[in-house]
């Protein structure tokens, strides 16, 4: 059994930011793939944790809420990699730009997903393959959620009074284009927590069709690979 293990969705962009620090700095973990009804798999949580993914159990810790978990690894000193900058300006803008990606840029993604037939059907087979349903119940219940999902869609995008789903999230990605400039990482040579959350972020989106778009952008793009090079560099042995 696995010392760590991260409770997920597999299309929850939270839980893909977690995934993304995991696998940046090298830690071993177990996935724990968690029923989106009735996440019967979660373990215990803390007294007043809303019942949602991610969760990271960590030996006897059990850490909720993607950006704790960001923090609670940097706390622990785990892996090969740190991404919290020791200059507090930059730490700080750090934190800044990973609450961006939680606020803004995830805020969008459902719609991306799950915005027309195709992303939701998409959206179905993947969950659905990841899924310990069987046969025709696991079609159903991934059909239905989809369903769900798309009305969800149309809520994000009337409350952010936008219409153009792909428009939006092209537009959020030039503003971290715009922060990243000619630079390896988007504050300097070394990858922050801002990076990790954006493309763990980016990873989420993979096999949907905004992922070329947001792809279309050079600078976006040689980053993306150059932390992807970094998460193949330090996968753990065995
Ligand atoms: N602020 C939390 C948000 C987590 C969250 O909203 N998770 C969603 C999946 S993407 C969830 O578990 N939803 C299930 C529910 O609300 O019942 C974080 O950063 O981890």
């Amino acid at each position: 059994m696995s010392a760590t293990k991260l409770y997920e969705f597999t299309l929850c962009p939270f839980c893909n930011k977690v995934r993304a620090s995991l696998e940046l700095k090298g830690v071993e973990f177990e996935s724990v793939e968690v029923s989106p009804r009735s996440k019967v798999e979660l373990p215990p949580l803390p007294e007043g944790t809303p019942k949602k993914v991610p969760v990271l159990q960590h030996g006897s810790d059990t850490v909720a809420d993607s950006t704790t978990i960001l923090n609670y690894l940097e706390d622990q000193g785990l892996g090969r990699i740190s991404f919290r900058p020791a200059d507090p300006a930059l730490r700080t803008r750090s934190d800044e730009i990973e609450e961006w990606v939680d606020s803004q840029f995830i805020e969008a993604l459902p719609t991306v997903i799950y915005g027309t037939w195709g992303e939701a059907a998409q959206a179905a087979r993947i969950v659905a393959a990841s899924s310990k349903l069987s046969g025709g119940q696991r079609f159903l219940v991934q059909l239905a959620g989809a369903l769900v999902m798309k009305q969800i869609s149309k809520r994000i995008l009337a409350r952010n009074d936008r219409k153009d789903a792909h428009a939006w999230v092209r537009e959020n990605t030039e503003q971290f284009a715009e922060w990243l400039g000619d630079k390896p990482y988007v504050l300097g040579d070394a990858p922050c927590l801002g990076d990790v959350a954006m493309h763990g972020a980016i990873t989420c989106v993979k096999e949907f069709p905004i992922y070329s778009e947001i792809m279309s952008s050079p600078n976006i793009a040689a980053w993306y690979e150059r932390l992807e090079q970094q998460r193949r560099d330090n996968q753990p042995a065995g």
